[in-house]
């Protein structure tokens, strides 16, 4: 049963026109089940009924929405995921306020097809009907019902009713596929308890598939629930896919904590926001211009939520005029780029625009900001101009191509397809080493690499006796921005295009000198001449300090430079030789091992006539650098 695609047909009108009963003669079924409903005759809550038609491979389903001007909310949320509308005129009062409102708001949800009924045929004339043929015409002139088909009826007689349910099929098999993020989303409708059923959300299903065991999410609240078993058409299935009226029979949650307006969605898919970015489009109709930051009601996906509206780009919007918006919640709800919305103001009750989200996780902006207005104009786009604006959005937090998915709610394949031909075109920069592959919008690369070459460049300036800033510092400085993952990536490409280069643990940029002042530059040379003179049988450092009468750490500096530019070569912590004795120690030790293949401590020693002390040093060094190794008293060649 569930494999059979759905039609969701959503019913518009003003209140008594006759949707309800029109349905009935549809079907068969009063969507009027509530006793109050009975009762006062009209529609409170959203109906769904499934209309039954032999040899047809699509099931049609209504949605049969109330008319009153108090349940807009209602309608709202019942036509925000409907394939198309059945427009219902009474034709004796014809066009009227809620016709009106209604056909706004599926204008505003971007509702592409529908038909138009014209009730209660039964009260008026042939001549009426031409005449209010011709009126409707007009009044949906230019829009997305222009073409479609126009066709009187009388529920109470029957007349008329099959030719509408034969449009209504012909209408169906023009429904395409619905887009599929692939990622389960389903805005709940109903909430309710079934017998022997348990608690249940029904709603149509945006994207992806749930089924039986699944642990699904309840949103903005972040409650987890496990479905117990899935209906779709009154049926046990096993799952249920994109499109079709479901019912969830939910374990593990209080019926307390669900809600018609929550969405149910796959765990991590949606993050819950109290800011949402959107083009906003003012009706002519509301004949008055909007100012920033009113209070309006934002319908979207079946929730309503209060909201102030703020202008980015401009004081006022006048109606029939289009505007960049930020809403301001007051309260957290969660979308994805691309949903709908309508907005009403308080009072009068009056639904007066709507548009498309552009982004649903934004942050606060700043009105009249060029960037952030260009940021949005180019979320509009198309889906490569929205991925790469969702990869800038980032920063220096790169995007795998799953998280990019996430965001924009596009399937996984055209995603993937998107990501990789942007890599190509460098738009996106892949950092590497990691099971999933992240990206990073050039800006941020370029602006990592400045930031990184910055950070050099103030440690030689702070150190001007260094030629070298630590690698670990430089790394530790880069990680407060980014992660290591991407921090080596940039760090290895600067290495590859040779604006920096590494020495042991040590980085500094290609061509970097130090420019020593004409004292240091003395003193320097006092400190290599020390050394130089003293050959095998060097001091201590702290002796040519204090020598020389310098403070630690102006010493420090003066030495560090030395070691930098290999002047000077420290073997331990106390024996350091100027390179030239360094490498005649080297010789000596080579050529007697070439010889003798060991040398001793105690050889070295009275080969050099040094004490014990720095024999034991130069040896001890060389095993350290890999040169020889010690085997018991003797050190060999490596
Ligand atoms: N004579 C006549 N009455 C109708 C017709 N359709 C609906 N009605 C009546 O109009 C009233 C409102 O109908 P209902 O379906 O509840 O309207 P809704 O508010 O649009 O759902 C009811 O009393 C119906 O019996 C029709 O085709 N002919
Ligand atoms: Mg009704």
């Amino acid at each position: 049963m569930s494999e059979v695609e759905h039609v969701i047909v959503g019913t518009a009108g003003h209140i008594d026109h006759g949707k309800t009963l029109l349905v009935k003669a549809l079907t068969g079924i009063d969507a009027d089940t509530l006793a109050e409903e009975k009762r006062r005759g009209i529609t409170i809550e959203l109906g769904f009924i499934f209309m039954e038609a032999s040899g047809y491979d699509k099931q049609i389903v209504f949605i049969d929405v109330p008319g009153h001007e108090k349940l807009i909310k209602t309608m709202v949320a019942g036509a925000s995921n409907i394939d198309a509308a059945l427009l219902v005129i009474a034709a004796d009062e014809g066009v009227s306020l809620q016709t009106r409102e209604h056909f706004d708001i599926l204008n505003l949800l971007g509702i592409e097809k529908g038909i138009v009924a014209l009730t209660k045929a039964d009260l008026v004339n042939e001549e009426r009907i031409l005449e209010l043929t011709g009126q409707v015409k007009d009044f949906l002139k230019d829009s997305f019902l222009d073409d479609a088909p126009i066709i009187p009826v009388s529920s109470v007689k029957g007349t008329g009713v099959d030719d509408l349910r034969q449009a209504l099929l012909e209408l169906g098999k023009t429904v395409g596929k619905r887009h599929d993020s692939g990622i389960f989303r389903m805005p709940i409708d109903r909430v309710f308890t079934m017998r022997g059923f348990g608690t249940v959300i029904a709603g149509t299903i945006l994207s992806g598939e749930v089924k039986e065991g699944d642990r699904i999410e309840i949103l903005p609240d972040e409650l987890t629930a496990k479905v117990r078993g899935v209906q779709v058409h009154h049926q046990k299935v096993e799952r249920a896919t994109l499109g079709r009226r479901t019912a969830l029979n939910l374990q593990d949650i209080k019926k307390e904590k669900l809600r018609r307006g929550q969405c149910a969605g796959k765990p991590g898919s949606l993050t819950p926001t109290n800011r949402l970015d959107g083009k906003l489009f003012l009706l002519k109709s509301y004949g008055k211009q909007l100012k920033n930051r009113i209070r309006v009601r934002l319908h979207i996906g079946t929730e309503e939520i209060i909201s102030r509206l703020v202008l980015l780009e401009s004081d006022i919007l006048l109606p029939g005029n289009e505007a960049l918006v930020q809403f301001v919640l007051e309260s957290p709800t969660v979308a994805l780029p691309g949903d709908r919305f309508v907005i009403r103001t308080f009072s009068p009750l009056m639904t007066i625009g709507g548009g498309k989200i552009l982004d649903s996780v934004p942050p606060k902006h700043k009105r009249f900001d060029s960037q952030t207005l260009q940021g949005l104009q180019m979320l509009e786009g198309d889906i490569t101009e929205t991925a790469e604006q969702v990869v800038m959005d980032s920063g220096a937090t790169p995007l795998s191509s799953s998280e990019i998915r996430i965001k924009i709610g596009e399937p996984e394949d055209i995603v993937d397809k998107t990501v990789s031909e942007m890599c190509d075109a460098g738009k996106i920069i892949k950092i590497a080493g990691r099971k999933e592959a992240k990206y990073l919008h050039k800006n941020s690369y370029a602006e990592l690499e400045k930031k990184l070459l910055t950070f050099i460049k103030s440690y030689l300036e702070k150190n001007p006796h260094r030629m070298f800033m630590p690698y670990e510092e430089l790394r530790s400085r880069l990680l407060r921005l980014t992660d290591n993952q991407t921090f080596k990536t940039v760090f290895d490409g600067l290495l590859v295009k040779r604006i920096i280069h590494q020495k042991n643990s040590d980085v500094s940029l290609v061509g970097y000198e130090v420019k020593l002042k004409p004292q240091d530059q003395e003193l320097i040379q006092k400190i290599e001449d020390t050394f130089k003179r003293t050959g095998f049988s060097s001091p201590l450092p702290e002796e040519v300090r204090l020598k020389l009468g310098l403070t630690p750490k102006i010493f420090m500096n003066l030495m560090h430079s030395l070691f930098e530019k290999g002047v000077l070569v420290r073997l331990t912590e106390r024996v350091i030789y100027h390179r030239d004795s360094f490498e005649q120690a080297k010789r000596i030790v080579m050529e007697h091992l070439k010889k003798n293949q060991t040398i001793t401590v105690a050889e070295l020693r009275d080969k050099l006539k040094l004490s014990r002390k720095y024999a034991t040093a130069i040896l001890e060094h060389f095993d350290g650098i890999g040169l020889t190794k010690r085997e018991k008293d003797v050190h060999i060649l490596r």
